[in-house]
């Protein structure tokens, strides 16, 4: 390995920069990743996503081509580790969250499991923004990726994208994507050579009209004006009239004819921003002279849909007036659309274009695809019976449950190896290829000196964890790393802190001291999940700067929360904070990434949180809330009054009233936090104050029993032992059994 490292950097080793060695082994990457046969297949898929969050691909490419361990070894020939080196690595933050982050978990899963199926996106040259705190606020900053050596190859594939009166030509570059094991797939993203950076202007502002500089040039540019939403339906259609185009010249190339599109080739729509390639696939077949009836059809059996949320404002509708200005030629096939849709189905709940005249991105993939899924048992069973319920009743068949899964290459082989290994020294190496081996772990939950072994992981990669941040790495690690929403409610968790500061305050000290973890981004232009950031960071301030308080509770949020920091964070947490307003949080993944690594969850009933309670049993999690069931009633009757609660409780009027304290006003911004204390008395959208009392007591209890050490060491055990039906490689194999048919 030695040789061929000094090989490929051009000169011994031992002599180079860490740059270069970086370089080197991604060149072996590449070399190895080519000489892998591509997954072939009769049906092949298309991953079609506008988020791709794959994180650094050194780490994990190695394992997935068995190299890790051979690299490490020739590193630390010359006194270097692989994590040294990959400090180069720039991290492609090419989505917001889960759904990115899902899609590459799954590309690392087709690939594994050896099934033909290619991701498609766009190639931003500035993925989510860089977070930078400055006065205890968010500020945001361009995030650049393809600096230095970074994994794209250009292809030289490039198509014609129409648009009104002008047409732009794309470029095709790919990313390997390497499956652990045999298989290997692409990435294909595509990107406009006419991209300018330079028009980027005071922190991530940008001319939005001039398409043809800015189309790829961010991740999800800020859609709350009109120019803005322009831009997304300019780089949505660019994304998929690209991957239509794609599709038939493979397909052309594989020597099957058009016509038979759906037997050689199945489309997954990731949420609905690809949504249009429903009518630019029906544009293209009619191009090439097939009638439009049989089109429709053609198109109908190709494509399948994932629903990721139930949030209504995350439900994309596009106005007309829009897509005539972006797409007008796409307008004719959607008003065909949604007319035969409309004479089948005249109930107006089920229409494409609405009487406002606005597009239901969604409901053309229901009608117009094949199937339809959500990502967790719970999320799909209110799709059916409550959000989608009209569709539901019109095409039970469509719809189905695919539960989220992650990737436990990354997920815990690459991002926490000490645990990885002593998993495969008590149970052997078939976990890694068949993850319900994991359960052989249960065998040793009796077995004391495996309970101590898990503690003692735990707390050497918590000691890690705290030389980085300045933490106390005896403190217990509560973690809450995700999207900053306020259906996620890290205000809670903020109103828990200050819960036990005023204890502290009041002489009632914890058993153990407390050291509070977050990590999140707040949308650019979401004013209230900013003030939530805010809070956060005067909280962290004020405890930080108080004697008799600080050795007891600490806050840490974490600057520019990426994939890269949740793969220091999960691996060292003690207690992972899921706690989403029941009904409202899809499936979640990090819950998932959590348990995998031997965290115990404090969460309500909702998302994936309901199948991980149902695996691991009530006494390995701490579960609090209100169900689905009661929210949902309590939207639909108007009868949630957060007033009513901050009046009724003492605790909750003493917790949302330091808010606007003294102590806290000497530090933070008063326009800030008092939006933040009036919205949560006046509206509290995602009941905050309903669920405050339980949550709080909750965490006690689990606080209290994390100080048996041993009975948590058993918590621990079992979480990490049921993990495996969360493995990527079971939702994929799903997918491919009840929808793909690779
Ligand atoms: C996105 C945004 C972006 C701007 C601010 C408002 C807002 C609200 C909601 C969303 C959600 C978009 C879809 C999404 O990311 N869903 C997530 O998908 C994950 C993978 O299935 C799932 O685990 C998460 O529960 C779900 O929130």
């Amino acid at each position: 390995m030695l040789e061929t490292l000094s090989r490929l950097a051009g000169k011994p080793l031992a002599s180079c920069t860490n740059a270069e060695i970086y370089a080197a082994l991604q060149a072996l990457v590449r070399e190895k990743a080519q000489e892998r046969p591509l997954c072939t297949g009769n049906r092949r898929l298309y991953y079609i996503s506008a988020e791709f969050l794959l994180g650094k691909l050194l780490s994990c490419n190695l394992i997935n081509l068995g190299l890790r361990a051979e690299v490490a070894a020739a590193l630390a020939s010359v006194g270097k580790s692989l994590a040294e080196i990959e400090e180069c690595e720039c991290e492609p933050s090419l989505g917001n969250g889960g759904l990115g982050r899902l899609a590459a978990c799954f590309l690392d899963s087709i690939a594994t499991l050896g099934l033909p199926g290619d991701g498609v996106g766009l190639n931003y040259h500035f993925g989510l923004f860089r977070q930078r705190f400055e006065e205890e606020k968010q500020r945001e900053y361009p995030n650049p990726w393809m600096d230095g050596a970074c994994w794209l190859e250009d292809t030289g594939v490039s198509f014609t994208v129409p648009y009104d009166g002008f047409a732009l030509t794309s470029r095709m570059y790919d990313i390997a994507v390497t499956g652990y094991g045999a298989g290997a797939n692409r990435l294909h993203l595509f990107d406009l050579t006419t991209v300018d950076e330079s028009i980027v202007k005071d922190g991530i502002d940008f001319d939005k009209s001039d398409i043809a500089h800015n189309l790829t040039l961010f991740l999800y540019p800020d859609d709350s004006d009109r120019a803005g939403q322009l831009l997304r339906i300019y780089q949505q259609y660019f994304m998929v009239s690209n991957a239509a185009q794609l599709i038939l010249k493979e397909t052309r190339e594989r020597g099957f004819s058009l016509r038979d599109l759906h037997r050689h080739v199945a489309v997954q729509i990731n949420d609905t921003h690809p949504s249009l390639v429903i009518p630019e696939l029906i544009r293209l077949l009619t191009a090439e002279g097939i009638e439009l009836d049989e089109a429709i059809d053609i198109v109908s059996h190709t494509c399948a849909y994932t629903n990721h949320t139930i949030l209504a404002e995350a439900l994309e509708t596009w106005p007309m007036d829009y897509l005539k200005e972006a797409v007008p030629h796409l307008v004719p096939i959607i008003e065909t659309l949604d007319a035969r849709a409309k004479a089948a189905h005249p109930d107006p709940r089920v229409a494409i274009i609405d009487a406002q005249q606005r597009v239901h991105m969604a409901h053309m993939d229901i009608h117009y695809g094949f199937s339809v899924n959500g990502v967790a048992a719970l999320h799909t069973r209110i799709l059916e019976t409550s959000e989608l319920a009209p569709f539901y009743a019109i095409y039970p068949g469509k719809f189905n449950n695919k539960t989220n899964g992650i990737t436990f290459r990354r997920w815990l082989m690459a991002c926490n190896p000490a645990l990885s290994a002593w998993i495969t020294s008590l149970i052997g190496e078939g976990w890694k290829q068949n993850a319900d081996e994991l359960e052989k772990l249960l065998a040793y939950q009796e077995d004391a000196a495996a309970r101590e072994t898990m503690l003692a992981i735990k707390a050497e990669n918590k000691r890690s964890l705290a030389r980085t941040l300045g933490l106390d790495a005896d403190s217990l690690f509560d973690v809450q790393i995700k999207r900053l929403h306020e259906y996620k409610r890290q205000q809670m968790n903020a109103l828990y802190a200050i819960y036990q500061y005023l204890q502290i305050k009041a002489g009632k000290l914890p058993r153990r001291p407390i050291t509070m973890l977050f990590g999140a981004k707040a949308a650019p232009a979401y004013i209230l999940a900013k003030d939530i950031i805010h809070l956060i960071l005067c909280l962290a301030r004020l405890f930080r700067e108080d004697e008799q308080v600080r050795p007891w509770l600490n806050i840490t949020m974490v600057e520019n929360y990426n994939v890269s920091w949740a793969e220091r964070l999960i691996p060292a947490c003690d207690l992972s904070e899921q706690i989403s307003l029941a009904s409202k949080e899809a499936s979640g993944t990090g819950n998932m990434k959590f348990m995998l690594n031997g965290a115990v969850t404090l969460g309500t009933m909702d998302g994936a949180n309901v199948e991980i309670s149902d695996l691991v049993g009530r006494e390995n999690i701490y579960i609090f809330g209100k169900s689905s069931e009661e929210v949902i009633r309590l939207y639909a009757t108007g009868g949630y009054h957060s007033r009513e609660i901050y009046e009724g409780d003492p605790l909750a009027e003493e917790l949302v009233d330091f808010i606007l304290s003294k102590p806290l006003l000497r530090i933070g911004d008063p326009v800030c936090l008092a939006r933040l204390y009036k919205d949560l008395i006046c509206k509290d959208w995602f009941m905050t104050l309903l669920d405050l009392r339980e949550y709080i007591a909750a965490k006690e209890r689990a606080l209290n029993d994390y100080e048996e050490r041993d009975a948590w060491a058993k918590k621990m055990l079992v979480n990490t032992a049921k993990a495996g039906f969360f493995s990527s490689d079971r939702t994929i194999a799903q997918y491919n059994a009840g929808i793909w048919k690779l």
